[in-house]
């Protein structure tokens, strides 16, 4: 395992503040997840801090896009609890269905009608390029999918169905949002006017590393910290996390700027400076670092993880606010619908 030389989890936000709107139009916040597990602090610090922050500031609609998983995952099943779970999981964090829309991609399927108009204005090369579709068919060799290819159009339009002005991700979204922008700008240009080019919003922590400390945290790669999971769970996971490895013996001086576990102190306390400090002079091992930082992030997300379990066992309450967010957009996925149609010539 190589040390890593800069820790992006400490990279200030690129963009933190929502971005501000032109000709008049609603501010309106949307953002997407998979349902492909339970929540991992990554998903919490790089974006779902900024879902619960913005239902406060704008119009703020959320989306469990079930359609993007069917990629990956291809048992109705598991996709049903998944989805299921992602939805406990956001309300558990903070998501208020009285203060934003939560809804299931598939409850809308004017989103994929919208994905395939707006395929007509998206070169092919545009979607070869994307780097995760690279990294897709290197994951899934035997399941290259078209959906892989396609997936970023209808991002596309999952964001720009509800003219969305601010987009809150991570920055492992970044260029799939850019290519958005590009998407929206091909259709402005060949049908004229319509939708807003929609900024990303990022939080103070854009890229959460993984516990292997040199990737990004990730279901797929296997290094998440599962923040709603038994403590037990989580405290498993925070151990194995690797510090700095030029850090053999417990006398050597820490680097906390390349030690993962000391970055991420500075979102579970107001000490962490004293943390660091611990860590630089050898006056603190990496062990007690660690464990602290277990203890906390369990303390942190012991309401959150009460209130999922609660949510689980009442799989009815759920389902309706899914359904009622799904209704509430209706008027607005079709009005959008019928513009474009019209635009487009198809009516
Ligand atoms: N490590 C991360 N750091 C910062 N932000 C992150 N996000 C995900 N991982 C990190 C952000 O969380 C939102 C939801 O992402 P997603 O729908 O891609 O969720 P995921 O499936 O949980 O992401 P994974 O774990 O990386 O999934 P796999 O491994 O299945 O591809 C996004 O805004 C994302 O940027």
């Amino acid at each position: 395992m190589t040390s890593p030389t800069s820790n992006p989890t400490s990279e200030p936000a690129a963009n933190a503040s929502p971005a501000t709107v032109a000709s008049g139009a609603p501010a309106r916040t949307f953002s997407g997840i998979q349902p492909s597990g339970i929540v991992h602090l990554g998903n919490d610090l790089g974006a779902i801090r900024n879902y619960v922050r913005l239902q406060d500031e704008y119009e703020a609609i959320y989306c469990i896009v079930d359609y993007h998983a069917l990629t990956s995952t291809h048992d109705g099943d598991v996709l049903r609890t998944r989805t299921r779970e992602m939805a406990a999981g956001l309300l558990a964090l903070g998501l208020d269905p009285d203060r934003c829309t939560l809804f299931v991609q598939s409850h809308r399927p004017e989103h994929t009608e919208l994905a395939w108009l707006l395929m007509t204005v998206t070169p092919v090369s545009w979607l070869e390029r994307t780097p995760t579709y690279k990294e897709k068919v290197a994951q899934q060799p035997d399941d290259v999918n078209h959906g892989l290819l396609t997936y970023p159009v209808l991002q596309a339009a999952d964001i720009v169905i509800y003219k969305a002005t601010n987009v809150p991700v991570g920055k492992d979204q970044a260029a799939h949002l850019e290519l958005s922008r590009e998407i929206t700008r091909a259709f402005n240009r060949r049908y004229g006017d319509t939708f807003p080019e929609a900024q990303a919003v990022f939080t103070e922590a854009p890229v959460v590393l993984g516990t292997d400390g040199v990737r990004k945290m990730s279901k797929s790669v296997g290094n998440t910290i599962d923040i709603l999971a038994e403590p037990d769970l989580i405290r498993r996971q925070v151990m194995s996390m690797v510090t700095d490895t030029l850090r053999i013996r417990r006398t050597d001086p820490g680097r906390p700027e390349v030690c993962n576990v000391c970055q991420l102190h500075r979102f579970f306390g107001d000490d962490y400076l004293e943390i660091q400090d611990g860590e630089r002079t050898a006056r603190t091992g990496c062990v007690d670092t660690k464990k602290l930082l277990a203890d906390r992030i369990i303390r942190h997300y012991a309401p959150a993880r009460e209130r999922y379990l609660e949510l689980m066992a009442h799989p009815a309450e759920i389902e309706g606010i899914l359904e009622t967010g799904a209704d509430r957009l209706r008027p607005m996925a079709q009005a959008t619908m019928d513009e474009v149609r019209a635009k487009m010539g198809l009516r």
